[in-house]
This record gives structure tokens, C-alpha cells and sequence, in this order.
């Protein structure tokens, strides 16, 4: 790994910089882990992680464990150099104390003191002290043990000896502050899915989790001697990868490095995730960039020389050559430079050409030392063109179709009578009757219904081409306003709120899924926007008397029906099978109307996480996808 040439730098205590106090962070907690939410409160943990991660990447360090105790405290453990304990020569304290309550300390902030790794807002261990009522750090170096704890950011004992040790390493505990946080409750589900990226991002390392909680015990081990090879493996596990190899390479210089590993798969869409530093950069950036160049280019010239494109023919675009690719970019360089909207897009311009040379110069090594694995590539990347070209023509004929026809939305929807695209909201109902019913009971000024019919088209098995001539997918591209792909056009959408109604059952649960997979690949913003809802329709109508009571979970029916034990007569229950056995008004007063009703909005953790998801749920191996239907944590996963 890069960092094993700074071995020789010692650690110089005078590469702290004090910046400014720690009370800052408990007051304006967001600043420095972004929410106080869940994602803030997992943002401790990989803040204390991060620091292993630079000791094993600095050549130290190989084994880093987490443990999620029984009171929702978490211990951090690894067996690096033990951090130091050496007086600070300024502050007169040592250096782990400064570590722990100056903010900004480490050397992340200063020069010299070279780090590759940091977390989103890199700030380190001061910051998760300040937020937690109880810190405890143990120290193993220099055949003692030595032990300290903090308080909200302070200092709550002196450094201790301890006892003697024969190992190196460093552990850590903190009780995040439940002034701080709205709930302390760590998801191991969250937490696996990063470290086992921290894993594939930093080969070799072993990272263990753990949790010790009571009805909760579990324990994954994520070690990859393969890196970044296994993580595209892993990303391509339900999927048919097209050749054998892993297309993998590695540079570096000085003061920075790059790592790609690459497949491609029978799928229609990419899957390309990009790092810096550990961190993934979803807006992009220079690394991007610069890997998107190379592959063109350099498929493009292949093309050419070896007769796979004619020379009368146009070259194949950038979306021909990544057409069902999978791609891991990693990078690691001393000043990353984090700009966008989310700070999730390297700034670093040398990184372009960094990043395009090495990738020019190995895929076009390997394409020409292994013949049949290119080929197997170009075929599929001109059979993207070609489809490339006929949904252009499908789609230009559609658009002449609409002007010839004027402004005309597809019949089956029964239209808002609204304008105003914030006031207004689309129903997409699963099925005729209940659509009808939906028509029925809506309120006509400011709700569309569109009847779905049965199966949408699965459009992770399908190219745009046939996806266009698909009705039910033209009705909605035709009725939303906004058109798909990179014609995406947000200011056009007509609606903002666009409700999944289906039935609360397999087959409902299958079409929301059909229907958010079209919108994940072809109108993306529409989930990252928050304008994609799912309905909850109830399960139980439950009647006593005169009363009528509707549930929605079997929780709350449970609930429900304890409640009414009390009271006298036999409670009748109705079952809701699907959503045609309501009538148009229980429809609107359990469903549909604003003042009662329940949303859930539609959310993506990350992009990594939802291909895993809509490959698993749409692709061809049925055991993953049995399990992962059986696996409620799944639908969690996309908060339906
Ligand atoms: C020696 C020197 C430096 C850090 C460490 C050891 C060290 C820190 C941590 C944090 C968690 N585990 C650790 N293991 C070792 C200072 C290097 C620098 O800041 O540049």
C-alpha cells in the first residue's frame, strides 16, 4: 500500500494544530457528522474506524474489530503501533489526550503528518468524544498498557500505566450522548454494509463486527485478500458476468495511487462506483472522469483496428462502452479536495489524467493479450450501440407521434384538474378495478389516477428499445411530463407526488418493485428528489357497533383487537385481500385523503445498496431473490 514509504516518519506531537475548542462541536453537532439522526450516530463509528484504517494503511495494522456492546456503546479495537503517548510539547499533555480533546488533532489538518484515509468530514476522535458522555481509550505500546477516559470532550482522568502488555494496539469506547442524539440504537445491517466496503476498499485488512446485545448476537468477519477483484465479484454475485477475469490494475506515485477493477456482466445498466480515499464519491469527479475517458477512447480505437466498427460507422459512445459494465475507481492521494452539492465529487484535477493514462494503458494491454475476452466485450458494447440507435428511432417516433396528436395524455389516466405540478399528485393503482374505484373517490382538483394493468415490463431484462414500446411505460413517461434517461427533465414533471397504490400482498409488493426499479434506472431524480411515495392501504377493517376501525399492520391490529376486548358484541373483521374489495369512499378515507392517510416516501441509501437490491429482487437466480423476499429487513432497506 502507498503509505508503507512513511514508515520511517515518526510521529511528531508539534503536527497537532489546535484549532478551536470542542464545545463548538456539541453545539452545532450537524457541522461535523452531518445529522444527529441514525446516519450521524453511525458516523461516530467509522470516525473511530478511519483512524485504524490509516494505521493498517501506514503498514502497521492488520486487524481492526468492532464490537457493538450490550448498552449500545461501541469498542474499536485494532493492533496497530498503539497510539502515542508522548508529551505534547506545547500542551504539556500526551499526545492520545490531545488526539481526544483538541479538535482537529491527529494531523489530518496539518502538513507533514500524511493520512489517506478520513471520514466524509474527517474529524476524528475529538469529535466523537465531544458527543459521547464516556470515552475510554486504551493504549498498548512500549510493553505497557496505559488507559485514559474523556467526558463530553473533556479530559476525565489522567493517562494511566495500567500494566504490562506484550503486543501493540489501540482500543477505544465511547456512549454516544443521548442529549445529542435523537435515539441511541446501532443497525448491524448498517454498519456491515460499510465495513465490509471499507474491506473491499483496503485488501488485507480483517475486520471484524460484533454485536453483543441481548436476542441480538452476531458476529461477520470481512477480510479480502482480492480487494477491490472481490468487491466487483460481489457486486456481479446474481448476475452473469460475460468474461472470466476481472479486469484489475493498480498504479501509484508518489503522492498518490489508483486501483480499478472492472467486468461486465449481461445486464443493460452500469454499475460504477467511484472512491476517494475510502470515501465514495457519488457525485463524481475528476477520478470519473478520467476513467470514463480512457474507455471510450481506447474500446473505440480497438473497435476500429480490429474491423469491429466499419469506418463509415459512428463510434460507439460512452454509454455503448459501460453498457452492463461493472466498475470499482478507487484512489488515494494526499490532499483530496471534496466539492458538489454533497462534497461527494473529487476536485483534484491531476487526477484526470492520472487516472485516464493508467486506464488507457492497461485495458488496452488487456484487450490485446486475451482476444476472446475482447471480443466478448466489444460484441456486447456495439450491440448497445445498435439498440442505442433503434430506441432513438423508437423515441423519436413517439415525440412526432405527440405532435401529431397535440398535447395528449394517454388515456387511461383521469387527470388533475390542478396546474401546479407542487399542488398535484398521481396515483399509479395497481389493476382496473381499483383504479376505477380511485377515480371514483379522489379529489379531482388535485388527483390523477393512472390504472396500471397487471406486470409492468421488467426493465432490468430489457433494453430501452422494447421498454419503449412497453404502454404502461409510455403511459407514465407520457403523463409524469419529465421523460426518462438523460432526457430527464425535472422542471417538466407534472406531479410532485407520484403514489404507488398496490395491493398489500406478493403480487403488490412485486409491482412496486417493477415500477421503482424503472424509475431507479431511467428517472432517477425522481427517487433522489423524494417525489416517489408508496400508499399503505389498510389490512383489517374491523367493525363494533357503530364504529368503524381500519388497520394497517398486523401489529396494530393486534393492538386493536386487545382493545376491544373490553367491550361488549363480537367484533366483525374483514380482511383486505387487495385493494378492488374497497369501496371508492373507504378507499379515499383509509388511502387516499390527505388528512388520515400515511406516505412512505421512497429513499435510496446508496447506490450500491439499491443495485443490490433490484438485482437481487429482479435477476435470474431464484434462490437469492426467494431469500431476499423472505427477508424483511429488504423492503426496510427501501423504507417501503
Ligand atoms: C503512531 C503514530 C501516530 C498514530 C498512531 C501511531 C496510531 C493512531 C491510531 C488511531 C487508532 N489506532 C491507531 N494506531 C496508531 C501518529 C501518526 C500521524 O498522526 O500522522
Amino acid at each position: 500500500m502507498m503509505a508503507k514509504d512513511q514508515k520511517v516518519q515518526q510521529y511528531d506531537a508539534e503536527q497537532i494544530q489546535v484549532l478551536e475548542g470542542l464545545e463548538a462541536v456539541r453545539k452545532r453537532p450537524g457541522m461535523y457528522i452531518g445529522s444527529t439522526g441514525a446516519r450521524g450516530l453511525h458516523h461516530l463509528v467509522y470516525e473511530v474506524v478511519d483512524n485504524s484504517i490509516d494505521e493498517a494503511l501506514a503498514g502497521f495494522c492488520s486487524g481492526i474489530k468492532i464490537i457493538i456492546n450490550k448498552d449500545n456503546s461501541i469498542t474499536v479495537e485494532d493492533n496497530g503501533r498503539g497510539m502515542p503517548v508522548d508529551k505534547h510539547p506545547k500542551l504539556g499533555i500526551p499526545a492520545v489526550e490531545v488526539i481526544h480533546t483538541v479538535l482537529h488533532a491527529g494531523g489530518k489538518f496539518g502538513g507533514g503528518g500524511y493520512k489517506v484515509s478520513g471520514g466524509l468530514h474527517g474529524v476524528g476522535a475529538s469529535v466523537v468524544n465531544a458527543l459521547s458522555t464516556k470515552m475510554e481509550v486504551e493504549v498498548k505500546r512500549n510493553g505497557k498498557i496505559y488507559k485514559q477516559m474523556y467526558h463530553q470532550g473533556k479530559t476525565a482522568s489522567k493517562l494511566e500505566e495500567v500494566g504490562n502488555a506484550r503486543k501493540t494496539g489501540s482500543k477505544s469506547t465511547f456512549w454516544p450522548d443521548p442529549d445529542i442524539f435523537d435515539e441511541i440504537d446501532f443497525d448491524f445491517d448498517t454498519l456491515e454494509r460499510r465495513l465490509r466496503e471499507m474491506a473491499f476498499l483496503n485488501k488485507g485488512v480483517k475486520i471484524t463486527l460484533k454485536d453483543e446485545r441481548e436476542g441480538r448476537k452476531k458476529e461477520e468477519e470481512f477480510h479480502y485478500e482480492g480487494g477491490i477483484i472481490e468487491f466487483v465479484k460481489h457486486l456481479n454475485a446474481n448476475k452473469e458476468a460475460l468474461h472470466k477475469d476481472v479486469i484489475y490494475f493498480e498504479i501509484k506515485d508518489k503522492d498518490r495511487e489508483v486501483e480499478v477493477a472492472m467486468q461486465y456482466t449481461d445486464r443493460y445498466s452500469e454499475l460504477l462506483l467511484s472512491y476517494a480515499n475510502n470515501i465514495n464519491t457519488t457525485e463524481g469527479g475528476f477520478h470519473m472522469v478520467g476513467f470514463k475517458t480512457a474507455l471510450t477512447r481506447i474500446i473505440n480505437d480497438y473497435a476500429r483496428k480490429n474491423k469491429f466498427l466499419k469506418d463509415n460507422e459512428d463510434a460507439l459512445a460512452g454509454e455503448d462502452v459501460r453498457e452492463g459494465l461493472t466498475a470499482i475507481i478507487s484512489v488515494k492521494l494526499t490532499d483530496p479536495q471534496f466539492e458538489g452539492q454533497t462534497k461527494t465529487k473529487l476536485g483534484n484535477s491531476d487526477m484526470r489524467g492520472f487516472v485516464e493514462t493508467a486506464t488507457a494503458d492497461y485495458v488496452l494491454a488487456f484487450l490485446g493479450e486475451n482476444p476472446s475476452q475482447a471480443k466478448i466485450i466489444l460484441d456486447k458494447c456495439l450491440r448497445a450501440a445498435r439498440a442505442r440507435e433503434a430506441a432513438r428511432k423508437a423515441r423519436d417516433l413517439t415525440r412526432r407521434k405527440s405532435v401529431l396528436d397535440g398535447f395528449s395524455m394517454p388515456g387511461k389516466l383521469a387527470d388533475c384538474s390542478e396546474k401546479d405540478p407542487a399542488l398535484s399528485e398521481v396515483f399509479l393503482v395497481e389493476g382496473d378495478s381499483a383504479g376505477g374505484s380511485a377515480k371514483q373517490g379522489r379529489d379531482r382538483m388535485r388527483q390523477a389516477i393512472l390504472p396500471l394493468r397487471g406486470k409492468i415490463l421488467n426493465v432490468e431484462k430489457a433494453r430501452l428499445d422494447k421498454i419503449l414500446n412497453s404502454d404502461e411505460i409510455k403511459n407514465m413517461i407520457t403523463a409524469f411530463g419529465c421523460n426518462i434517461g438523460a432526457d430527464f427533465d425535472e422542471s417538466k414533471l407534472r406531479y410532485h407526488k407520484i403514489i404507488i397504490m398496490t395491493d398489500a400482498d406478493v403480487d403488490g409488493a412485486h409491482i412496486r418493485t417493477l415500477l421503482l426499479t424503472f424509475f431507479y434506472r431511467y428517472m432517477t431524480p425522481l427517487i433522489e428528489k423524494g417525489y416517489v411515495y408508496a400508499a399503505q392501504p389498510p389490512l383489517f377493517q374491523v367493525k363494533k357497533g357503530k364504529e368503524v376501525f381500519y388497520t394497517y399492520s398486523e401489529k396494530e391490529q393486534e393492538k386493536l383487537m386487545n382493545d376491544l376486548a373490553d367491550k361488549p358484541g363480537k367484533p366483525d373483521i374483514q380482511r383486505y385481500k387487495g385493494l378492488g374489495e374497497m369501496d371508492f369512499h373507504q378507499l379515499w378515507e383509509t388511502t387516499m385523503d390527505y388528512n388520515t392517510r400515511t406516505l412512505v416516501q421512497i429513499t435510496l441509501e446508496d447506490a450500491t445498496a439499491a443495485d443490490e437490491i433490484f438485482t437481487t429482487l429482479m435477476g435470474d437466480k431464484v434462490a437469492p431473490r426467494r431469500k431476499f423476499i423472505e427477508d424483511n429487513a429488504a423492503l426496510a432497506k427501501l423504507d417501503i
